[in-house]
């Protein structure tokens, strides 16, 4: 039988189902739906972290939107797009990882024609780590001799920690800092004076963020030797009067 000739009805609900009379005719085909474009496109490479994804898709007749499936990463997340007869839209409700990703894409006409496509897409971070909580304060002027430089920082993506790097004026002190996964602290025993810092920390992708910043160690003045001393001079003035006077 040739398709053009071939017509069936197509209950409006299935509540008409036995009046046929009520439904609309709908050419019987072979041709299947034509998915026009998957954004993202296969092999691209994507520097968000949640791309939309938008599918577009028609049919010579009609598409069935109630057959579209949309596996991410090999799980079915139909349900979580928005869908309409030309148009698909899901974005992912978490951040993805870096790396590959992939989209499988299926869907069928009134006919029962199919169509599916696969494609497979790359993220890679772009953004910088952040470098936070400097201690001590850029600019302050502490009174002890006894200090203790850190700083926390944290990635989009991963820190890369054997990327860290911390110099106490132009001293690479890494290897006598404590180093964890989101912070760096080192103690140490300092001159008077001015003290300058800089971090280094890259992310895993080898973006990198630098926090530079500097404090003055200045201590508190100790008069009491100066009081003694004037004390002394005082008795001894005092004594010589005295004496002169007698
Ligand atoms: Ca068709
Ligand atoms: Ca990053």
């Amino acid at each position: 039988m040739d398709d053009s000739e071939y017509y069936y009805y197509e209950a409006l609900s299935p509540g008409f189902s036995y009046f046929a009379i009520a439904g609309i005719p709908t050419l019987r085909e072979s041709i299947p739906p034509t998915i026009l474009s998957i954004y993202p496109e296969d092999g691209e490479i994507i520097t968000t972290k949640r791309p939309t994804i938008v599918i577009k898709y028609s049919d010579n007749v009609a598409v069935d939107v109630n057959t579209i499936r949309l596996l991410f990463d090999n799980v079915d997340v139909t349900s979580l797009a928005s869908i309409n007869t030309t148009t698909l839209v899901f974005v992912p409700p978490y951040d993805l990882y870096e790396g590959i990703h992939s989209i499988y894409f299926e869907i069928m006409d009134r006919s029962g024609n199919r169509a599916s496509k696969s494609v497979s897409f790359i993220i890679i971070d772009v953004v910088p780590p952040v470098i936070h909580s400097l201690q001590p304060l850029d600019g302050s002027s502490i009174e002890i001799t006894n200090v203790t430089i850190s700083a926390s920082f944290y990635d989009n993506i991963a820190i890369n920690l054997s990327s860290v790097m911390l110099m106490l004026d132009g001293v690479d002190v890494t290897s006598k800092s404590l180093l964890t996964s989101n912070s760096i602290s080192y103690v140490t025993t300092l001159e008077e004076g001015s003290h300058t810092v800089l971090l280094l920390v890259k992310d895993t992708s080898g973006n990198q963020a630098t926090a530079s910043w500097s404090f003055t160690i200045r201590l508190p003045v100790d008069y009491m030797p100066y009081i003694a001393f004037v004390l002394i001079l005082t008795a001894i003035a005092a004594i010589f009067v005295i004496r002169k006077r007698k």
